[in-house]
C-alpha cells in the first residue's frame, strides 16, 4: 500500500531551524507551518484519525494522495487528532508554544509556502520591529495582512502612521505603521512581495524589487518598480504617489480617494490596487481590489505584504 517513502521526522521548535527545502522525494510531505487555523475554509474534506499502525500524518498523506484536488492537509492537534484536507492554504497563525498546536504538509510539488513565525527585526537605527516572519526560499518580514476582516481598516492618518490590529489576525504593521515602514525600507529592506488569495483558494504574488517609502515630512511617498509575479502589476500606477488617508488627502483626485474607496493607500486618481480596502466589499472599488488580476468588484479574501533585504 505505502507507494511513497516516508519522510523522516521533523521535529520543529517554532521557528527556522527546523526547516529543510532538499531530499524531499516526490509524493513526500513537507511541514511547512505550525500553529493554530483561525479559519474554516479552503477545506476539501475533514475527519478524525483513526487508531491505527499508520501514523496520523501518514493517514493523511495517503488520502490527500488519492485526491488530485489536494495540495497538503492540516492536521489538526486536539484532543482528537484530525486530518484537514485541503485546496488551498489560508493563513495560520503561528503559535507561541510548541504545545497545543496543529501542523500544516505541503504536497512537495510546487513552491514552498514557507512557515510563518514571530519575529523581531533589529534595525541598524536600534529600532525594533514585532512583526510575523515567513520563512521559505528568503526570510520575508510582513508589513501588512488580511485574512478574515475583523479589523478596521478605514482609519485617519495617525492610525497608518502608530500601526495598529494584532499579529493574531490582522494588521498595519507593528507599534509606529508607516514609520516603521520607513524605517524597514531605510534599512534596505527593499524587496516586496504581496501575496493574495482569492475565494476558491487560489494564491498569486506581485513582487518588487525596487520599494521604499519617504518619510512623514513627505507623506511617506511611494516608489516601487521591478514588477515579477503572476498577478500582473497593479502597483506600478502608485508610483510616485503619497499616502492617503481620508482625514489627510494627498491624492490627485479632485475629490478624497482614501474616503470615496474605504480605505488608505498611495493613491493617484485613484487607484489599480487598494489593499487597505473594505474586505468584502464588492462595490465598484472599494473592496480589497487588486485590479489587473480580479477587476475593481472583486474582494480578495486574503491578503499579506512583506519586506525583506535584496
Ligand atoms: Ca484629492
Amino acid at each position: 500500500m505505502l507507494t511513497y517513502k516516508v519522510l523522516s521526522v521533523f521535529y520543529c521548535l517554532l521557528l527556522s531551524t527546523c526547516l529543510v527545502f532538499s531530499a524531499v522525494v516526490h509524493n513526500d510531505f513537507l511541514n511547512v507551518q505550525n500553529g493554530e487555523i483561525p479559519l474554516r475554509s479552503c477545506i476539501l474534506s475533514e475527519y478524525s484519525v483513526v487508531n491505527s499502525t499508520l501514523s496520523p500524518r501518514l493517514q493523511c498523506g495517503l488520502n490527500c494522495n488519492t485526491d488530485p484536488g489536494c495540495v497538503g492537509f492540516d492536521l489538526i492537534e486536539t484532543e482528537a487528532r484530525r486530518c484537514r484536507l485541503l485546496v488551498g492554504f489560508p493563513a495560520m497563525i503561528p503559535t507561541h508554544t510548541v504545545s497545543d498546536q496543529s501542523a500544516r504538509y505541503q504536497k512537495s510539488a510546487g513552491n514552498n509556502i514557507g512557515m510563518d513565525y514571530y519575529c523581531t527585526i533589529q534595525l541598524s537605527s536600534g529600532f525594533t520591529i514585532s512583526t510575523i516572519c515567513n520563512q521559505g526560499i528568503h526570510d520575508w518580514k510582513l508589513i501588512q495582512r488580511r485574512i478574515d476582516g475583523s479589523v478596521n481598516f478605514w482609519r485617519k492618518w495617525t492610525d497608518y502612521e502608530n500601526g495598529f490590529g494584532s499579529r493574531e489576525s490582522e494588521f498595519w504593521l507593528g507599534k509606529k505603521g508607516n514609520r516603521d515602514i520607513y524605517e524597514l525600507t531605510s534599512d534596505n529592506f527593499r524587496y516586496l512581495r504581496i501575496e493574495m488569495m482569492d475565494h476558491d483558494c487560489v494564491w498569486k504574488y506581485a513582487e518588487y524589487s525596487m520599494f521604499y517609502i519617504e518619510d512623514a515630512a513627505n507623506k511617506y511617498r511611494l516608489h516601487i518598480g521591478g514588477y515579477s509575479g503572476d498577478a500582473n502589476d497593479s502597483m506600478a500606477f502608485h508610483n510616485g504617489m503619497a499616502f492617503s488617508t481620508y482625514d489627510n488627502d494627498n491624492d490627485l483626485a479632485s475629490g478624497n480617494c482614501a474616503f470615496a474607496r474605504r480605505g488608505a493607500w498611495w493613491y493617484g486618481n485613484c487607484h489599480k490596487s487598494n489593499l487597505n480596502g473594505e474586505y468584502g466589499n464588492t462595490d465598484n472599488s472599494n473592496g480589497i481590489n487588486w485590479f489587473f488580476w480580479k477587476g475593481f468588484t472583486y474582494s480578495l479574501k486574503e491578503v499579506r505584504m512583506m519586506v525583506r533585504k535584496p
